[in-house]
């Protein structure tokens, strides 16, 4: 009955990534329906007001569909183009981060749970709960690492709820960037405040000033970045270790045919460490061979994959893109999810197929997949329930492809990792990196983060990120795009072949790639301190803006991609997204983003289509601010 269920799917999908449409047009694969075949039929143009940020539905009045500049075409209501885009951009922030804050509160809660010794995880890497103690503002005096942790797990904690006074790690940042923050009364006061105060004021007949509805979102967004994402992943770090160089392995083709395949798909490392100890257990392994396994092969898949890369070295299957055809490859045992970027129709994949799909997340249950509720408490004892789920599925296998795509990458650049690399453990500094994008060698630093995206088929975070080093460009790198150019090699030392000359000695010297993995979504905020490491060492300016450093997310697709964009642009990193925005259809919220904010937070919004027009803005803001740097003429 699943060949009937999906007997018309259009057949072998044209997208453009090779590997994709090699596994979509294998027998396995063949009258499954996935999102690539999904895109084909409903063609690529979208609701143009939905996509430029004029539709309105805050009210049962509307929705209202709204053409700035034409008088009867304002809102039921009276709210303008640029109200309206400005609410619907403040709530796209809110839900990124709320996002983001939410896996951060499961993590401060495992951590809690770990301090006090009721779940399986340690606390690993005690001189980074040691610093953090110090920015939480606790002594870390005489206190054992437990009780020490415990303090700064229930502190952390406290960052959710506050109301007032302002969030922790706002006093990481540069000071003069401070001091712009407060001028502007952004400083987020409490992780969940910011986000339920930007819901209220983009309720129908609240906040209707389109410039003070965008200084909330950057309020909220900040609460992101340096709130939520940073404690998520500086506990994450304490707790399964600070990542450093790991050599792995990314593609498909990291799937095994004589093994248990398990992939681990969503957000949170918690869960995926606990399967990860779960598949190295001897007992485990040997219920995997009496059905014929050689053993249990844990595979990523979107950002818990970058997680478990980041810190252990477990191949990365797959990016957002390729979830599903992971699926058809028909050789997954379990497909195991957790939270974000989880697609409805992994459930319906799985069913032409032995799979079976376990949610986790007593957030997130899909019709068709089985619950598995994780809980940290018994972290283990689920993780080895899940195991033995799989290794049940692993005879009644069917046909199998796995294609020999995989590519070898050195991942784990943590901001501590880059900092070391610098100098050694005695003079580790940023000064060298400094001193390299002052003398020339290095002409900036530009951050390729985000989605891949079912819309875009071309490889142009790729293309974009060639062109960026070939330019003298370092390239720091997140989340599914990190995966994406990890395919492609250039997340291998090998790949600084592909650098133009003066950055290529500098890779060579140090033995770096490129393009340097930073790990998952959360970790976005190792940018942040990553740049204002670079201001602090002196040379560069005195703010984040001052920096020859620009972001960009050229496939995004996910609300926290826009939360990202805007917390680097309130710290003042300029970004440049496409190739569509969502605040096109206004002029006036547009020219804001655009424009405005770059005389008020000294960074702005760029929009770009194809990877040559965000290479060239790229480097041309690069050079503008080498130049106001005086390091060129
Ligand atoms: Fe229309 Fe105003 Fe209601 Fe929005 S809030 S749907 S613009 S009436
Ligand atoms: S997983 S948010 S598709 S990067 Fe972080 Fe990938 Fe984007 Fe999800």
């Amino acid at each position: 009955d699943t060949s009937k269920r999906f007997k018309s799917n259009g057949g072998c999908p044209s997208i453009q990534c090779l590997v994709n449409r090699e596994v979509l047009c294998q027998e396995p694969a063949q009258g499954v329906t996935t999102a690539a075949h999904r895109v084909e039929k409903r063609g690529a143009t979208p609701c143009l007001f939905g996509q430029g940020g004029t539709c309105c539905r805050n009210c049962n009045m509307g929705p209202c569909q709204i053409i700035e500049g034409v008088e009867e075409m304002i809102g039921i209501c009276g709210a303008t183009a640029s109200t309206v885009a400005a609410r619907n951009f403040a709530r796209i922030v809110a839900a990124g981060t709320a996002s983001h804050s939410d896996h951060a509160r499961e993590t401060v809660l495992a951590f809690i749970a770990t301090a006090k010794g009721e779940t399986p995880y340690e606390i690993k890497d005690t001189l980074k709960l040691r610093r953090m103690a110090a920015w939480l503002g606790i002594d870390p005096a005489e206190k054992d690492i437990q009780q020490l942790a415990l303090e700064v797990g229930e502190t952390a904690l406290a960052e959710f709820g506050k109301q007032e006074g302002s969030l922790h790690f706002i006093r990481r940042a540069p000071q003069k960037r401070q001091e712009i923050w407060q001028e502007l009364g952004v400083v987020p006061r409490g992780i969940d405040r910011e986000v339920v105060e930007t819901m209220h004021r983009t309720h129908m007949g609240v906040d209707q000033d389109f410039r003070h509805i965008f200084r909330q979102a950057a309020r909220c967004a900040l609460a992101d970045g340096w709130g939520g994402s940073m404690l998520a992943t500086e506990l994450q770090d304490i707790m399964f270790g600070t990542p450093v160089p790991i050599r792995t392995v990314v593609n498909l083709g990291v799937l095994k045919e004589d093994m248990v395949n398990i992939t681990v798909h969503g957000h949170e490392p918690v869960l995926a460490e606990a399967l990860a100890m779960a598949a190295q257990d001897p007992e485990i392994i040997a219920e995997a061979k009496k059905v014929g396994a050689k053993g249990i092969n844990l595979a990523g898949i979107c950002c818990t994959g970058n997680e478990i890369l980041m810190r252990r070295g477990i191949p990365i299957a797959g990016s957002f893109v390729q979830q599903e055809i992971a699926l058809t490859t028909g050789a997954v045992e379990a497909m195991v999810v957790d939270v974000q970027c989880v697609m409805q129709s992994l459930p319906e994949i799985a069913r032409c197929f032995h799979t079976e799909v376990i949610t986790t997340s007593d957030r997130a249950e899909i019709v068709g997949a089985t619950h598995v509720p994780f809980d940290h408490h018994r972290a283990l004892e689920v993780a080895k329930d899940i195991v033995r789920r799989a290794i049940a599925r692993f005879p009644k296998r069917g046909k199998v492809y796995i294609p020999k795509a995989k590519m070898d990458v050195v991942a784990g650049f943590s901001h501590e990792t880059i900092l070391y690399i610098q100098g050694g453990r005695f003079r580790a500094s940023y000064k060298p990196l400094n001193d390299n994008i002052i003398n020339g060698r290095i002409l900036g630093v530009a951050a390729i983060v985000g989605c891949d995206n079912f819309r875009i088929q071309d490889e142009v975070h790729v293309e974009l990120a060639k062109e960026l080093i070939a330019n003298n460009v370092l390239v720091l790198t997140t989340g599914c795009a990190a995966t994406g150019l990890g395919r492609a090699g250039l997340l291998s030392p090998e790949a600084a072949e592909l650098a133009g000359e003066g950055l290529r000695e500098v890779l060579e010297a140090v033995g770096c790639p490129p393009v340097l993995h930073m790990g998952s979504c959360v970790d976005n905020s190792r940018i942040l301190i990553a740049a204002t490491e670079m201001v602090r060492t002196g040379g560069l300016g005195e703010d984040i803006s001052d920096l020859p450093a620009i972001g960009c997310a050229p496939q995004w697709m996910s609300e926290k991609a826009i939360a990202i964009g805007q917390y680097f642009v309130a710290s003042g990193a300029s970004v440049v997204f496409g190739p569509t925005f969502p605040t096109t259809k206004s002029q006036e919220a547009t020219d804001h983003l655009f424009k405005e904010m770059e005389e008020i937070y000294g960074a702005r919004w760029f929009l770009a289509k194809e990877a040559k027009d965000f290479a060239s803005i790229m480097i041309d803001q690069i050079r503008q601010k080498r130049k106001a740097l005086g390091l060129d003429k």
